[in-house]
């Protein structure tokens, strides 16, 4: 017996939508002949690779193949709505191209199209008397537009940074025709100076990058000094520069501080500029109650990119300065009361020792080796364990994912952003460009007290809650999951950002912040997928050996024990990570730690795990005097510095 069969019939509701109809031809083929299809009857020069379809709308199609879901057909109708047009027959739409070279380049900068950037700035330049007439007309006027509807909410971050791309290139291209002339480029309209600077100590840089770009495609003047810089460093620039405003960016807690002593420097050196504070670890709490009242200029909060166009605006305005200054420091005199004011009782050290969580530890697994052991897991396993919810919210387009693809307000905006991110990770697999390492480990290990003390004598101090919960339960530590009697830990170091660095800065080179902010994201997303991969080949080596839990369950937590990390709410004290590190000898892996004990490479998660099914992510909290005392002694730490590094989670006021 054969089998043959007309396969256009299939798609017939889709007329007129080659693109969803392509797909569908491609898929069922695909799938049809491996189960025995002999003949199809089918347009041969309009099918599509079905390796390049894009995974979203395969899903979909498959669904409605495959009949997997009841929403099938409604989930496809509704996307076939976006992508209507053109399929492999249809050449990509380029009527744009026949505009003149102004609406050419306006185009370009709004859809940040660079395939014709260059050809159409040097239209542009031999149009214009001069090189810097064409970016202070055509493209700023595009960039003028990105800014609008940027601020409008009507395009989303991911096209804003494509957007600066095409800006970029065309600068680029018009320098050495400035620089030949001596024209300044842009300096006319220059809306404002800033200089932007990852605080010493910290490494992260994401998120401040994207607000540079953001601030550059408005037409602010962005000098980045990058990571780790010195207070001296950034304010030396600042008035070397003639700045009108310095925005400091951290990611982990002992960054706050620094934030402080930056502040600081500028009111000893006479500084009057604004000072903008941003970052993950950052809040306007802190900003009003430590960072402003040691300055005395403006001192302002940022939440994310989409806001700061608006305060430097304010800022930068002669007139509207006053107002928002005046508002601004209002809010933060209101924080510090309610700071003062908001304490909530603690109860005493021993009172909550006493009140330590008792778990049963009748079934204490044995993990399979004691010490430790390098892994170097390939990309492609790791790929499978990211959580992409995160890779959008750096994006600023928030949401769970897989749902934000479909989302009516950013779909299209995500979807994009989601098969460029394949595309690169692509690349990045096949051209090796970056590589992930990791080291873990097993030891007996008991619990002393609030310490965790190894066989071998290391120990790893624990704090524990005191912020009275008004009830009976439990004030827990850490240490309450590990037997006094004998037990084991595990501990763990991973990066997945070897190579980031020169792969970024190769991009940043093109002008191409776009790639360069994607690979630093995605080789976020990567260490936290090595984490999350590690942590399963633990527990099935360890306790857990039956089967494999779905994504969901994994992105769930829904599985026996936690992995903790130095810096996360249970365990907050980031100064941990030197024993951590000790421990695992993580330099022999490439990994290192910084003053302020941020981890480098930047894309790395470290910590510990805990087998006990009753162990459980929780917050410390707030922690009295009594405790901090104590923790120093236990930690063999002066006061002062255990109180500065614990100082994010003092419950009382430090003497000064
Ligand atoms: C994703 C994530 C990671 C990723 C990547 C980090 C990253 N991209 O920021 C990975 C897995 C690598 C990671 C690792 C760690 N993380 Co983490 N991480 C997060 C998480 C969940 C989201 C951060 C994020 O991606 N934000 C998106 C980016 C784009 O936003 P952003 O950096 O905040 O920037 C925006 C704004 O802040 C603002 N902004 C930023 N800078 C500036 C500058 C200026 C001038 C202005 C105006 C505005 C501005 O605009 C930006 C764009 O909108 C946060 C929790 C959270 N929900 O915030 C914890 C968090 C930041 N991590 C934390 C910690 C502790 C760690 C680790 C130390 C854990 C560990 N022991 O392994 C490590 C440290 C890594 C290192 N190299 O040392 C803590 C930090 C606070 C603390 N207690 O110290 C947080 C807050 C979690 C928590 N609640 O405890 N982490």
């Amino acid at each position: 017996m054969r089998i043959s069969g007309g396969v256009s019939n299939l798609s017939f509701s889709f007329r007129g939508n080659d693109r969803v109809r392509e797909a569908m031809h491609s898929a069922f083929l695909y799938h049809a002949i491996q189960a025995g299809l002999d003949m199809g009857i089918v347009n041969a020069g309009q099918l599509v690779v079905y390796g390049d379809i894009p995974k979203d709308l395969l899903e979909l199609v498959e669904d409605v193949i495959f009949d997997r879901r009841p929403d099938a057909t409604e989930r496809l109708v509704e996307f076939a709505k976006n992508v209507s047009g053109g399929g492999t027959k249809r050449e990509k739409d380029l009527t744009w191209r026949e505009s003149p070279v102004e609406q050419r380049l306006g185009y370009a900068v709004l859809h940040g199209e660079v395939e014709f950037i260059e050809a159409d700035t040097e239209e542009a330049r031999q149009k214009y008397p001069k090189p810097l007439m064409v970016i202070e007309g055509p493209l700023m006027d595009g960039m003028k537009v990105v800014g609008d509807l940027f601020g409008a909410g009507k395009m989303f971050l991911p096209q804003v940074v494509k957007s600066a791309r095409a800006m970029k290139r065309a600068v680029a291209y018009l320098q050495p025709f400035m620089e030949a002339e001596k024209e300044a480029s842009g300096s006319q309209q220059v809306r404002g100076r800033l200089v932007l600077a990852t605080v010493k100590g910290d490494v992260h840089d994401i998120g401040k990058n994207i607000v540079g770009v953001v601030l550059g495609c408005n037409n602010y003047e962005v000098h980045d000094l990058g990571v780790m810089v010195p207070a001296e460093k950034i304010l030396d620039t600042a008035i070397e520069l003639g700045a009108d405003a310095v925005g400091l960016s951290g990611l982990i807690t002992p960054s706050l501080d620094e934030m402080v002593t930056v502040a600081k420097e500028m009111t000893r050196r006479q500084f009057t500029i604004p000072l903008l504070i941003g970052g993950a670890t950052t809040s306007k709490q802190h900003t009003a109650v430590r960072i402003a009242p040691a300055y005395s200029g403006a001192t302002v909060h940022v939440l994310d990119a989409s806001r700061v166009i608006g305060v430097v605006s304010d800022l930068f305005d002669d007139e509207r300065r006053l107002t928002f200054d005046r508002d601004n420091r209002a809010l933060q005199e209101k924080l510090r009361a309610q700071h003062t004011t908001s304490k909530r009782p603690q109860r005493t050290l021993a009172e909550v020792r006493a009140k330590r969580a008792r778990l049963d530890f009748s079934d204490l697994p044995v993990p399979p080796f004691t010490g430790t052991r390098v892994i170097e897991p390939k990309l492609t396993e790791l790929r499978e364990y990211i959580d992409w919810t995160f890779f959008f919210h750096a994006w600023e387009l928030k949401g769970k994912f897989p749902a934000i693809l479909e989302s009516p307000a950013y779909g299209a905006a995500a979807r994009e952003l989601f098969s460029h991110a394949e595309e690169l990770l692509d690349e990045i697999q096949t051209k090796r460009w970056l590589s992930a390492k990791g080291v873990y480990g097993f030891w007996a290990a008991r619990a002393d007290g609030d310490d965790i003390v190894l066989g071998d004598g290391v120990r790893f101090p624990m704090l524990r809650q005191q912020v009275d919960h008004g009830d009976d339960k439990p004030y827990y530590s850490l240490a309450d999951f590990v037997a006094p009697e004998g037990d084991h830990i595990g501990a763990f170091a991973v990066t997945a950002g070897l190579g980031v660095d020169e792969l970024a800065a190769r991009y940043s080179a093109e002008h191409d912040d776009y790639h360069a902010i994607m690979v630093k994201a995605l080789a976020d997303r990567l260490a936290e997928a090595f984490a999350e991969y590690l942590h399963e080949l633990v527990r099935r080596s360890w306790y857990e050996k039956g089967p494999k839990h779905s994504r969901e369950e994994l992105i769930g937590e829904k599985y026996r024990g936690i992995r903790p990390a130095f810096g996360y709410p249970a365990c907050p004290d980031h100064t941990e990570k030197r024993t951590l590190f000790d421990l695992l000898d993580a330099p022999s892996i490439g990994m290192e730690l910084t003053e302020s004990f941020a981890m480098t490479p930047t894309a790395a998660v470290s910590g510990l795990y805990f087998a006990h099914p009753d162990s459980r992510y929780f917050m410390v909290g707030k922690v009295g005097r009594d405790q901090v005392e104590d923790y120093a002694r236990r930690k063999s730490m002066p006061f002062a510095d255990a109180q500065r590094w614990l100082r994010p989670i003092l419950g009382y006021e430090e003497e000064s």
